[in-house]
């Protein structure tokens, strides 16, 4: 089934319908998107970062969790399948398709499902409207990134309690350039515009055809990524980075996110859940860059296509010293688009 999950859009699988071997899966799965190939003209990718992404299905052997999800990116021009990040905005069509397979049975009006995100182990819930047993897509809510309104999917994260800041710190200096290594179930990566020569208010385009800004984020992300506990990342999808500069909007921040060579249309969910988290964070990078509202958890990131808003907190323990992040929440909306037989392109076939 194809889904447009918030901002993203992919391919929802049961994951009985997959190989069960995980090289013969990902090889299927690299057919079906039309990968390795620009345009992934043969296949079911939209030759984007953000359209070229699969959903993997089950229900949950664990009694907290209804289903397991599995999110997997799929390289457009390289042949990579990669389990080493969530994606949220796929996370909430998740609950929608779990209802039209039957693993999880329609409420009265809304439905709850709660969700294990295999990748990072971690729960989330979405709530979303059903009725007379089907799901409801369309309704009010509208998100920036995509035109008109539909129903809305809360999604919320409980929050894992584990540490916010994967290095320790709350700055590091990568590369020359101060940082703030954050991760709120996305790692990632925050940087003031004005550090690497931007103002954070560039079109995502005009930032992807600066070569001096990509080598030098290519290095600061190299060794964050080290710093980070993630070893080698020149080949894997984390951690990303965000720009950050002064809201113009009446948000908190406005945003230009890298996921992590491409610069994101909007922002991701989980990586604004990160970025809400990082502006928190006592002596970061963000605090002087940011405009946090004086109370409350409600917060509105500004990003190239509007703004998210969310519900973050994040507290310090008894020492002070290590700050962990509370509960995030955030509204997406989804919507089936497609439902049928994909003819994957044929193994072996000639690849450029
Ligand atoms: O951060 C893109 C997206 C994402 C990830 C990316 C996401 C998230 O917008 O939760 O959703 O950062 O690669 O779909």
């Amino acid at each position: 089934m194809l889904l447009r999950g918030g901002t993203s859009k992919g391919a929802y699988f049961l994951a009985e319908d997959l190989p069960a071997d995980t090289a013969a899966r990902d090889e299927l799965l690299l057919r079906v998107m039309g990968s390795p190939d620009p345009r992934q003209i043969d296949g079911l990718g939209g030759a984007h970062p953000l359209t070229s992404k699969v959903a993997v299905v089950r229900a949950s052997a664990d009694p907290a969790a209804d289903v397991d999800y599995l999110f997997l990116q799929i390289g457009v021009d390289r042949a990579e399948v990669s389990d080493r990040q969530n994606c949220g905005n796929i996370l909430a069509g998740v609950g929608p398709f779990a209802v039209e397979r039957g693993l999880v049975a329609a409420g009265e009006g809304r439905t709850r499902v709660r969700i294990r995100m295999v990748n990072s182990g971690e729960l989330a819930v979405a709530t979303f409207p059903t009725e007379d047993g089907r799901v409801v897509y369309s309704g009010r809510a509208e998100i920036s990134g995509v035109p008109g309104t539909a129903a809305p999917v809360v999604i919320e994260f409980p929050g894992s309690g584990g540490p916010l800041l994967p290095t320790g710190q709350a700055r590091d200096i990568v590369a020359g350039t101060p940082v703030t290594c954050v991760d709120n179930g996305m790692p990632t990566v925050l940087i003031a515009a004005s550090a690497v020569g931007v103002t954070g208010y560039e079109t995502p385009k005009d930032l992807e055809e600066d070569l001096a800004l990509a080598d030098r984020l290519r290095e600061i992300r190299l060794a964050a990524g080290k710093l980070m506990g993630l070893g080698d990342v020149e080949a894997a999808t984390v951690p990303k980075l965000t720009l950050l500069a002064a809201p113009r909007h009446g948000g908190a921040v406005m945003t230009r996110t890298f996921i992590p060579v491409r610069c994101h249309t909007s922002i991701g969910v989980l990586g604004a859940a990160s970025v809400a988290a990082g502006l928190r964070v006592e002596g970061g990078v963000g605090q002087h860059v940011a405009r946090l509202p004086a109370t409350g958890d409600r917060l509105r990131i500004e990003h190239p296509t509007g703004f998210l808003d969310l519900e973050s907190g994040i507290e310090y323990g008894r020492d002070g010293a290590v700050p962990v992040a509370l509960r995030t929440a955030v509204v997406r909306t989804a919507r089936k688009i497609f439902d049928g037989t994909v003819f994957p392109r044929p193994s072996g076939a000639a690849q450029h």
